[in-house]
C-alpha cells in the first residue's frame, strides 16, 4: 500500500492527454489519401532522406523509428510515405502543428482547467467536473457505458480468466461499493472518452489519455497504451505500477539525476527508492530534491495542473550541423596596443539570427494581437566548436536582455547578445590556446527565444506605454551598428571582459529568469561593461525615460499626428488617430487587415523596418553564403560524410525550436544526445536545493 498521501491530491481527477504520432496525423489530415499508410515525418533537412521526427502506427510495425533516417526507414518498410516537414526562411516551420495543437487543447479546455504543456499534450484537472457527474448523474446509475469508455485500460483490474474484458470494465465503472476515489476516477473515464471522442470529430486526431489522482501518474498513464486509448490508475496500483517502473521513464529522471540514480544509489526502479529514508536522500541531493524523490516513490505529486493555454515562451532556431557550421573566420587580424584584435566576419550568422528573429517577431505579434500578451526578454542561445578542439565542455553562453518589439530590433539585440557570448566564448580559448585562437570557428546552432511573457492591461494607452521608449537599444554603447552590420570586432584577450555577467544566463528549457523593474534591470545587466559603456547606456536609458515614446519604433505615420497635436497628451492622441494610421496601414496590408476586420498595431511593428538598408544587406548576405556553401563543398565526399558522423549528423539537426515545445522526456533525450561526452562522469551530480538548480546549465557538472 502507498504510505499516506495529502487527502487533496488522492482525490482529484487529472488527465493527461497525448496526441498520437502528433506531425504525421497533422499530414495525412492535409493529405488523406495518407490515411492508414505507413507515414513519417521528416526533418526538411535531405541527407539520407531526413531525419524522422514523427512516425505514424503503421509504421512502426514495420520497424520505422524515430531515430532512423528516411533512408533507413525505406530499408525497413519500402512502402512508407516519407512527408517533409513544411519550411519557412529556410527552416521547419511548425506554426501548421501548432494551430493543429491549439484546435485540440479549445475542445480539451471545455471540461476544466487546463494546461498545454507542449505542442500535443495537455493536462486537465477535472475534479470539479467529476464531483458534479457523481452528484448529478453518478456512473453507478447509468444503464449504458459508451464504447470508447468501455475500452479503457484500468491498471489492477486483470483479466485472468479470460472473461470479456469490456465487461470488466463496465462493472468497475459501475461499482456502488467503490470508494470516492475510484468513483471520481470512473467519471473521469467518461468525461475524457467523451473528449477525446469530440476531438476526433472536430479535427479528426486521435489521442491517447492518462486519468489518475495527480499529474505525474496521469502522464505515465498517458503513454501505456497508445494509439487511440485511456489508461487509469487507481489508487490501489500506483504501488505496483511505480515498483517495476525503471527510473528513466519518470519525468525529470532522464537526465544526470536519474544516471546519479542508477550509478550512484543502485536505483533501477522508482520502487528501489523505497529503500532510501527521506534524510538520506536530501543529504545525497538537497533537501528539495530529496524529498521530491521519496514523494514520487509513493506516487505522490501535488503539482497543480496549471490554467494555462497559451506558451510560456516563444523560440526560434535552426541547427548547422557538420560543415553546415557558421564560419566566424578572422577576416583581419592586426595588433593594437600589444593585443591582438581581430574582425570575424559574421555574415553567415548575421543572417540566420535575422531569419530567426523575423519569425520570433511574427509570433510575438500574433501573440499580441491575439492574446493581448507581451514578452519581456530576449534570449540569445548558441551552440558553437573549435576544430582543434571539438572534446571541449565550453559552452556558448547564454545571452539574455530586455525585449524591444519590432523586428529590426530584435535583429539588432539579437546580434549584439551573439557578439557579447561570442567574446566570452573565445575568452576561454583566447586564454587556452594563444596563438591559435584566431581561426577554425564554428556555430553549429542559433536559437532566440522571447520569455516572461505576461498579460498586457487591455487598452491601446496601455499598449503604447508598454513600447515607451523602445527605441532605445541596450548596447548603443557597445558597438557602432555600421560595423555591426557586417563584421562582429573582437578584442583579444576578451577575458579581460569576463568576469561577472553581462547579460542574465537562461535556462532553455525552462527560463526562470526573475524580472526586475526596468532599472534594476539595467544596473543588474551591465556590471562588466567598462566604465566609458556603462555611462553611455545609463545616458541612453535616461534619455529614453524623459523623452518616452520615440516614434520611429513604431511608425512615423503613426505617431507624427499625436506628437504635432500635444506631447503630453500623446498616448491619448494616439487612440485618437486610430482611424487615420487604419486607413494608412490598411493601405499596405491590404486584404490580410480587411479579413481580420480589425486593424493591428502589431502588424505596424512587422513591416516597419528603420533600416532601410535591410534589402541590401541581404543581398550582400547571398553572395557571401554562396562563398561559404562553396568552401563547405570543397570537401571531398568522403571527408563531407567523415565530417557529418563525425559531429553527430542525426542530433545535430534537430531544431532548436522544435525542441522548446517538445514534451519533456523528449527534450531531456535530446538534450543527452547533444552532449553524449558528459553522460557518464562519476560524481557528475552534485547537491542541489532545488530541481530547476540542478539542471541550471549555469551548474557546472
Ligand atoms: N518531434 C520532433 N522531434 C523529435 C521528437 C518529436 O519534432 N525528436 C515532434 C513530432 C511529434 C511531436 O513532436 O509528432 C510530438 O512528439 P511525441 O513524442 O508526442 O511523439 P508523437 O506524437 O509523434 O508519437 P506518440 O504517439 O508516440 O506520442
Amino acid at each position: 500500500m502507498p504510505v499516506a498521501k495529502p487527502e487533496s491530491s488522492d482525490s482529484r481527477v487529472i488527465a493527461h492527454v497525448d496526441m498520437d504520432c502528433f506531425y504525421v496525423q497533422v499530414e495525412q489530415r492535409k493529405q488523406p489519401q495518407l490515411r492508414g499508410l505507413p507515414t513519417a515525418v521528416v526533418q526538411y533537412n535531405e541527407w539520407k532522406g531526413g531525419a524522422l521526427i514523427a512516425v505514424s502506427y503503421e509504421a512502426r510495425k514495420f520497424g520505422v523509428k524515430r531515430s532512423m533516417r528516411g533512408e533507413e526507414a525505406k530499408e525497413v518498410c519500402p512502402q512508407v510515405q516519407l512527408v517533409q516537414v513544411p519550411v519557412a526562411r529556410g527552416k521547419a516551420d511548425l506554426s501548421g502543428y501548432r494551430n493543429a495543437g491549439s484546435e485540440v487543447v479549445s475542445i480539451l479546455a471545455r471540461r476544466g482547467r487546463c494546461e498545454r504543456a507542449s505542442i500535443d499534450e495537455v493536462y486537465l484537472d477535472l475534479t470539479d467536473a467529476a464531483e458534479m457527474m457523481l452528484a448529478d448523474n453518478p456512473p453507478q446509475g447509468m444503464e449504458a457505458i459508451d464504447e470508447e469508455a468501455l475500452k479503457s485500460h484500468i491498471l489492477g483490474l486483470n483479466n485472468e480468466d479470460g472473461s470479456d474484458v469490456k465487461e470488466d470494465v463496465r462493472k468497475w465503472i459501475h461499482r456502488h461499493n467503490a470508494d470516492h476515489r475510484d468513483k471520481l476516477l470512473a467519471c473521469g473515464i467518461l468525461i475524457v472518452a467523451e473528449l477525446r471522442m469530440q476531438v476526433l470529430k472536430k479535427t479528426e486526431f486521435t489521442c491517447s489519455a492518462g486519468i489518475a489522482h495527480n499529474k505525474m501518474l496521469a502522464k505515465l498513464a498517458s503513454g501505456m497504451n497508445k494509439p487511440a486509448q485511456q489508461t487509469v490508475v487507481p489508487f490501489s496500483s500506483v504501488k505496483g505500477l511505480l515498483d517495476t517502473l525503471p527510473i528513466r521513464k519518470m519525468k525529470q529522471l532522464g537526465g544526470k539525476l536519474g544516471i546519479s540514480l542508477q550509478m550512484d544509489m543502485g536505483v533501477n526502479t522508482v520502487g528501489d527508492l523505497l529503500q532510501f529514508p527521506e534524510e538520506k536522500l536530501q543529504e545525497r541531493y538537497g533537501i528539495n530534491t530529496g524529498t521530491w524523490l521519496w514523494n514520487i516513490a509513493r506516487g505522490i505529486s501535488g503539482e497543480e495542473v496549471e490554467g494555462r493555454l497559451l506558451p510560456k515562451s516563444h523560440g526560434s532556431g535552426k541547427t548547422f550541423p557538420g560543415p553546415r557550421a557558421l564560419k566566424t573566420v578572422p577576416a583581419v587580424r592586426v595588433f593594437l596596443n600589444k593585443k591582438c584584435s581581430m574582425i570575424l566576419s559574421c555574415h553567415e550568422v548575421k543572417h540566420w539570427l535575422n531569419q530567426l528573429c523575423e519569425e520570433l517577431s511574427d509570433r510575438l505579434c500574433s501573440d499580441l494581437d491575439q492574446n493581448k500578451r507581451i514578452a519581456h526578454t530576449l534570449t540569445l542561445h548558441a551552440r558553437a566548436y573549435k576544430s582543434s578542439d571539438s572534446d571541449s565542455q565550453k559552452k556558448f553562453p547564454s545571452k539574455s536582455c530586455p525585449l524591444r518589439y519590432g523586428t529590426a530590433k530584435i535583429q539588432e539585440d539579437a546580434f549584439n547578445l551573439f557578439q557579447a557570448g561570442l567574446r566570452e566564448y573565445i575568452g576561454f580559448y583566447g586564454g587556452k590556446t594563444q596563438g591559435s585562437h584566431c581561426s577554425g570557428w564554428g556555430i553549429t546552432s542559433l536559437s532566440v527565444s522571447a520569455s516572461k511573457i505576461v498579460p498586457i492591461p487591455s487598452g491601446t494607452c496601455s499598449i503604447v506605454k508598454y513600447f515607451q521608449g523602445q527605441s532605445t537599444s541596450h548596447f548603443s554603447s557597445m558597438q557602432s551598428l555600421d560595423n555591426l552590420n557586417t563584421e562582429a570586432t573582437l578584442s583579444l584577450p576578451s577575458g579581460v571582459r569576463s568576469g561577472s555577467e553581462c547579460y542574465s544566463e537562461v535556462n532553455l528549457s525552462e527560463p526562470k529568469i526573475d524580472f526586475p523593474k526596468e532599472e534594476s534591470w539595467i544596473k543588474d545587466t551591465v556590471p562588466d561593461l567598462d566604465l566609458q559603456e556603462q555611462k553611455d547606456l545609463s545616458s541612453a536609458l535616461s534619455e529614453k525615460t524623459q523623452d518616452g515614446f520615440i516614434q520611429e519604433d513604431i511608425s512615423p505615420l503613426l505617431l507624427s499626428g499625436c506628437l504635432e497635436q500635444n506631447r503630453s497628451k500623446q498616448q491619448r492622441d494616439l487612440t485618437k488617430d486610430e482611424s487615420q494610421f487604419k486607413s494608412e496601414y490598411k493601405e499596405r496590408k491590404g486584404k490580410r487587415l480587411k479579413d481580420k476586420g480589425t486593424y493591428s498595431i502589431i502588424e505596424l511593428f512587422k513591416s516597419y523596418n528603420p533600416n532601410p538598408s535591410g534589402s541590401f544587406l541581404s543581398h550582400e548576405y547571398n553572395r557571401t553564403v554562396g562563398g561559404t556553401d562553396a568552401s563547405s563543398s570543397s570537401y571531398s565526399r568522403d571527408e563531407e560524410e567523415g565530417r557529418r558522423e563525425a559531429w553527430g549528423y542525426n542530433i545535430d539537426e534537430i531544431d532548436p525550436s522544435v525542441m522548446e515545445e517538445l514534451p519533456t522526456e523528449i527534450q531531456d533525450e535530446i538534450k543527452a544526445w547533444m552532449q553524449p561526452h558528459k553522460r557518464r562522469p562519476n560524481n557528475m551530480v552534485k547537491r542541489s536545493c532545488t530541481i530547476s538548480h540542478y539542471f541550471s546549465p549555469s551548474k557546472k557538472s
